[in-house]
């Protein structure tokens, strides 16, 4: 399965996966491709928590394309029942335009940002399977309304789903866990039914959730 993890700069991509890798090694086999326009950073957080990680630099460009990500892929060699995470390029405005062959797109809104960014940003939020609406740790500190950003999502995307998480502190995180297993379930059934040549109806429908 791979997913597309997307949001504005900062808003916590790569401490959710650090998060992410360290309480879910045992049960997901997590790989990372690392989208930035420079820097090693990332990859190199995302090692030091434990998983393989290819760092792509897009230079000026804003967003990861699917030839960057075929590329990364080559290098990363993931393993067949795996978890790809592409952390892509931090902005709420190319990213949505470009399918890299994910399963999904997970989009990270955190609480600094303000509560109406799904509206300004609706091609982003209609793009998403889910919302995750990190660093609900400093929910006191800001004026930041949960459930309007969870109506402000549902307004552009009215199937997407939506959780509170503080990559930080793990609090709703383990929402965000089952979540992983549940769609990674579905995608390997899927996988399973492309596989076996008697199940002709699921290979018409392709791979996509
Ligand atoms: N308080 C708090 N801080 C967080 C949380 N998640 C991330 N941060 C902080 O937010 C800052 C940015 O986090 P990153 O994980 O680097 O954000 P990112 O989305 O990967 O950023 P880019 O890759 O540059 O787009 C760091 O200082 C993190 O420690 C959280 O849940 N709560
Ligand atoms: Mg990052």
């Amino acid at each position: 399965m791979a997913l597309n993890l997307v949001s504005s700069p900062g808003a916590g991509k790569t401490t959710l996966l650090e998060r992410t890798i360290k309480d879910m090694k045992d049960a997901l086999p997590l790989f990372v491709l690392e989208g930035d326009q420079a820097t090693a950073n990332d990859g190199l957080r995302i090692r030091a928590a434990g998983a393989p990680a290819v760092q792509v630099n897009t230079g000026t460009g804003c967003h990861l394309e699917a030839d960057m990500v075929a590329r990364g892929l080559d290098q990363l060699s993931p393993t067949p029942d795996s978890v790809v995470m592409i952390e892509n390029v931090g902005n709420l405005v190319c990213p949505a335009m470009f399918d890299l062959g994910e399963h999904a797109k997970v989009a990270i809104l955190s609480v600094t940002e303000g509560d109406d960014k799904p509206l300004k940003y609706p091609h982003m939020f209609r793009a998403a399977d889910l919302v995750l609406i990190n660093k609900i740790d400093l929910l006191p500190h800001v004026d930041f309304d949960v459930a309007a950003a969870v109506r402000h999502a549902l307004d552009v995307n009215p199937r997407v789903n939506a959780l509170t998480v503080s990559a930080r502190t793990g609090e709703g995180l383990g929402d965000w866990y089952a979540w992983l297993k549940t769609r990674r379930l579905a995608a390997g059934s899927r996988a399973g039914a492309r596989n076996d040549p008697g199940s002709g109806d699921a290979i018409a429908e392709g791979g996509r959730s």
